[in-house]
């Protein structure tokens, strides 16, 4: 299946947001330009989850992004989100897509070149591929696998590839050049002080690349 173009690919952690909402820094990283909303908060019971993402679903439907559900399935129905992001020990993908039906964007997380194979095989429409850099966000991922890695994806799927894993301006060209079709930040956008101007920035460097 044909999937929008997944920009700017902002994942939310209200955590990790130095004091403000995910309501208010989806706002302002829209307004700067981000494309696709992936609602990953950690420590939320599902009746918050819920609550979150059907704000969320008004504020992305509004201006035209895509919202993508971390994990949960049952959440991503609930508030009639655009897909489901999936890992490798995550609800089976197949599965996934029996519920979710053809229309729904489904990613699956991949730290390598067998699993990215893998990931279109079994019906992904793009993979997060990581990390490309030392991230502090996640601490349970495996080796950093470097932006090399990312052409060795390329050249070997045909879905997108949203590269992720301490992505900030100074590293992400070199993510581009090696044919990331899409960025993937949490801290970059959520910890900045300006979050619509982290938000633009990265998004014209992605253009700049014709991604
Ligand atoms: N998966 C691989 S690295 C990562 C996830 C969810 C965290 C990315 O966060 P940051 O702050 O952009 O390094
Ligand atoms: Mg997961």
């Amino acid at each position: 299946m044909e999937i929008p173009d997944l920009g700017l690919y902002l994942l939310t952690g209200e955590d990790i947001s130095a004091g403000r909402s995910t309501l208010e820094i989806v706002e302002k990283a829209i307004e700067g330009g981000v494309q696709t909303i992936q609602l990953r908060e950690k420590k939320m019971s599902a009746g918050q989850l819920v609550r979150l993402g059907k704000k969320l679903r008004v504020i992305t439907r509004e201006n035209g992004v895509a919202l993508i559900i971390n994990d949960r399935v049952d959440v991503a129905l609930a508030v009639g989100a655009d897909g489901v992001h999936l890992g490798q020990d995550d609800f089976p993908i197949e599965e996934a897509r029996k519920l979710l039906g053809n229309r729904a964007i489904l990613g699956l997380s991949v730290d390598n070149v067998e699993e990215a194979v893998k990931a279109e095989r079994a019906g992904a429409d793009y993979v997060g591929l990581g990390p490309i850099y030392r991230t502090m966000t996640k601490t349970d991922t495996g080796p950093v696998i470097g932006p090399e890695s990312i052409r060795e994806v390329k050249d070997r799927i045909g879905i997108p590839v949203v590269a992720i894993g301490g992505i900030h301006m100074e590293n992400a060209p070199a993510a581009l050049r090696a044919g990331a079709d899409s960025l993937a930040v949490i801290t970059a956008v959520t910890e900045a002080r300006d979050i619509t101007g982290a938000a633009r920035d990265l998004t014209n460097l992605i253009r700049q690349y014709g991604g």
